[in-house]
């Protein structure tokens, strides 16, 4: 849309669980922020991660997709430095090392030979000046915070990129629309080696509390929020992560930007039409939820859809696959794989009055077998129930 991203000084409009668990997160960071760069940050950018419902493998074909965007999120903490450098800084700073650049000369060079996290911050970084035909950016100072598990299909490195992009053009005084930033994001991880499609930048710029999103790539960018029907029990998803990590920079040449050559030439189209087919279908559904079993058929459309990546496109991967299985014999309506595949997460639709059950089965049936040593803080972290949340936007 054109619309500028929203600023907002209440974390209660962000967030609809745990407020004061993020309350004292948001501290932390500001407190991390001023131990590390010597003064308070002038605002924390936000952007989140997305599960995507059903429309797999068809952003990049410019078909439509139906995600949504979810708490676990980006946090970047940004503040002018009056200097020419661009510092860098993580919470997590073992496994992100700080890195340091000249604003106007190094941070636009990406080498995507190298696995290095700093290259997502320079991926947004040069997509809003090379958009804008400059390169006379300010100096200033980031610390991150992520909580979007990596490489685990819930797009970490979208929701690290649109952060990005909006401390940079804060403190540039650049006002682009939400439209531009997501299409600036959409295209900015090229230059780390991954040719992907729109679906993930557009669901965290613009997604909405209570709504999935119906994104259109076609004849332009555009995100409608379409409701899930009210059904009695209502419906929740749970997310259930293999814990397998398909980390794209090992990947992308084999798996990902393969599947995006063999769409091209018309390859695996079988897969493309008749997933598009069901997105179309699950909208239809959700808007004129009419007749009976509205749940079972959405559901249906999500096993379909599961089916046929794993079938016909060939993305899924045994224990996405266990996963599946497992949810719908405690119970679930739909489960299918979410993002690229061969590895990360799945998702389930369920009736509310069984996401226990569902998340006890996939407990005792699948971590507790593949990975008893989990704690349950980790465990936590992979299985969680999730609900349709609001985009991007900073927090003064
Ligand atoms: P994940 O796996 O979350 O990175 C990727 C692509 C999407 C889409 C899905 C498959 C990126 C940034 N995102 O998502 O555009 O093509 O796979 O539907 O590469
Ligand atoms: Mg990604």
């Amino acid at each position: 849309m054109s619309l500028p991203v929203p600023t907002v000084k209440d974390l209660s409009s962000i967030y609809s669980i745990n407020v004061d668990g993020q309350a004292k997160r948001y501290a932390r960071l500001t407190e991390s922020f001023e131990k590390t760069y010597g003064s308070k940050p002038d605002f924390i950018a936000r952007a989140p991660g997305r599960v995507n419902i059903i429309g797999e493998h068809i952003d990049y074909c410019g078909f439509p997709v139906f995600p949504m965007a979810i708490a676990p999120d980006t946090l970047i903490a940004a503040r002018a430095s009056g200097t020419s450098r661009v510092r860098v800084a993580n919470i997590n700073s073992e496994k992100y090392p700080a890195r340091d650049f000249s604003a106007t000369g190094d941070v636009f060079d990406i080498d995507s030979r190298v696995h290095e996290w700093s290259n997502y911050f320079k991926c947004g970084y040069r997509g809003v000046f090379d958009y804008l035909g400059r390169k006379d950016g300010k100096g200033f100072d980031v610390l991150l915070d992520g909580t979007v598990p990596a490489g685990s299909g819930l797009s970490s490195s979208a929701a690290f990129v649109c952060a990005t992009e909006l401390a940079v053009q804060r403190i540039n005084n650049v006002d682009l629309t939400q439209s531009e930033l997501a299409s600036i994001a959409a295209g900015a991880e090229c230059h780390v080696g991954v040719n992907s499609g729109g679906m993930d930048q557009t669901a965290s710029i613009m997604g909405q509390q209570g709504s999935a999103l119906f994104i259109e790539f076609h004849p332009r960018l555009r995100a409608t929020p379409v409701k899930f029907p009210e059904t009695s029990p209502p419906l929740a998803f749970i997310i259930a992560n293999t814990l397998v990590v398909s980390d794209k920079h090992v990947t992308a040449p084999v798996c990902y930007n393969l599947r995006v050559v063999e769409t091209r030439i018309l390859n695996r189209a079988l897969h493309v039409f008749s997933e598009t087919l069901r997105v179309v279908q699950f909208r239809q559904i959700c808007e004129h939820p009419s007749g009976d079993n509205v749940a079972v058929r959405l559901g249906a459309l999500m096993n379909q859809s599961q089916d046929s990546c794993r079938d016909t496109f060939e993305c899924s991967c045994a224990e996405l696959d266990e996963l599946c299985t497992i949810a719908r014999g405690a119970g679930a309506f739909g489960s299918r794989l979410t993002g690229a595949g061969w590895g990360g997460c799945s998702v389930h639709m369920v009736a509310a009055d069984k996401v226990e059950q569902v998340k006890s089965a996939l407990a005792e049936q699948y971590y507790a077998k593949r990975y008893p040593q989990l704690t349950r803080e980790q465990l936590d972290d992979a299985l969680f129930a999730t609900a349709p949340g609001c985009g991007a936007c900073y927090y003064v």
